[in-house]
């Protein structure tokens, strides 16, 4: 309701939009790096000694406690949040600020997230984390109406609203982070390809990079009221590790229940 009450919106904003768990730590990494990509060398990169929650703030967070000043950051902003498409304040749309949205498949979803709900309550089992998601018992709402309400804004203002699925990401890092920088008006020169930037940036944005660093190693730090060891956000990373945990059965219910909601939406989750 605060975000609601007081965010002021800027044509320049670029707001990430991904549900928990679809991959928000690697698409924040991955914008940071392109929109600073003159700022920094990469040997002295500040996503080497900050997680990238540290360098791209929540909305939700920032209007939790207080009412935030975001007026101070510099243009273009770049900001990230969980929210519903229906939840986010009109004036997102009307300003013609820029949404990128990162989905994932919902077996992996669930999986990753009853692994992160484990840290602060151990005694949850998989059967019960997966039935309240099938349930649609999840933050930020049932998985699939986040997805489908993005999804559909994607399709009636594709400049404005870039659609990105995690698997598709991970097929083909390279090409998705051209067309990242492509949508967010920051193309790569001629020059940059020459030298390699697209590939630094996947390479310094890798799970296995990120995850091995000490800053996201040790430590904690405050999100949204939570004090959250950084290590929290790097699990696996892999696409379809759903199988090493969720029966068939349970994998074949969620796809079913997911195509249900999408059908005649022209979107679907390949079987992973
Ligand atoms: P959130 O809680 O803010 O939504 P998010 O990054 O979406 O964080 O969730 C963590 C997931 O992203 C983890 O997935 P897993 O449990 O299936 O392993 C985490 O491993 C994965 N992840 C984190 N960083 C990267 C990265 N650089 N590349 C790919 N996946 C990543």
């Amino acid at each position: 309701m605060a975000l609601q009450d007081h965010f002021k919106p800027r044509p320049s904003d670029l707001i990430l939009v991904t549900p928990p768990k679809s991959g928000t730590t690697w698409l924040k990494a991955l914008l940071f790096a392109i929109m600073n990509r003159t700022k920094y060398t990469f040997a002295q990169h500040p996503l080497l000694t900050r997680n990238p929650h540290e360098c791209v703030p929540f909305l939700e967070i920032l209007f939790r406690d207080q009412i935030s000043d975001l007026e101070a950051i510099p243009p273009p902003r770049l900001l990230a949040t969980h929210l519903p498409y229906s939840i986010l304040p009109t004036s997102v749309a009307d300003c013609g600020c820029r949404l990128v949205y990162l989905c994932r498949d919902p077996k992996d979803v669930v999986v990753s997230l009853w692994h992160f709900a484990r840290k602060d309550r151990p005694d949850m089992g998989l059967s019960e984390a997966f039935e309240l998601f099938c349930d649609g018992v999840s933050l930020s709402g049932p998985i699939w109406d986040h997805i489908l309400e993005y999804w559909r804004e994607s399709l009636r203002r594709s400049e404005k609203v870039l659609f990105l699925k995690y698997e598709e990401m991970m097929a083909e890092p390279v090409g998705n982070v051209r067309r990242l920088a492509e949508f967010v008006g920051r193309p790569f020169s001629e020059e940059e390809e020459k030298d390699g930037v697209v590939e630094e940036i996947v390479q310094l944005c890798r799970f296995e990079k990120l995850s091995s660093m000490e800053v996201n190693k040790k430590g904690a730090y405050e999100l949204g009221g939570l004090t959250l060891p950084r290590e929290s956000f790097f699990r696996k990373g892999k696409v379809g590790d759903w199988a090493n945990h969720m029966s068939r059965e349970m994998g074949e219910k969620l796809d079913r229940i997911v195509q249900e909601k999408m059908a005649g939406s022209g979107l679907s989750f390949q079987a992973s």
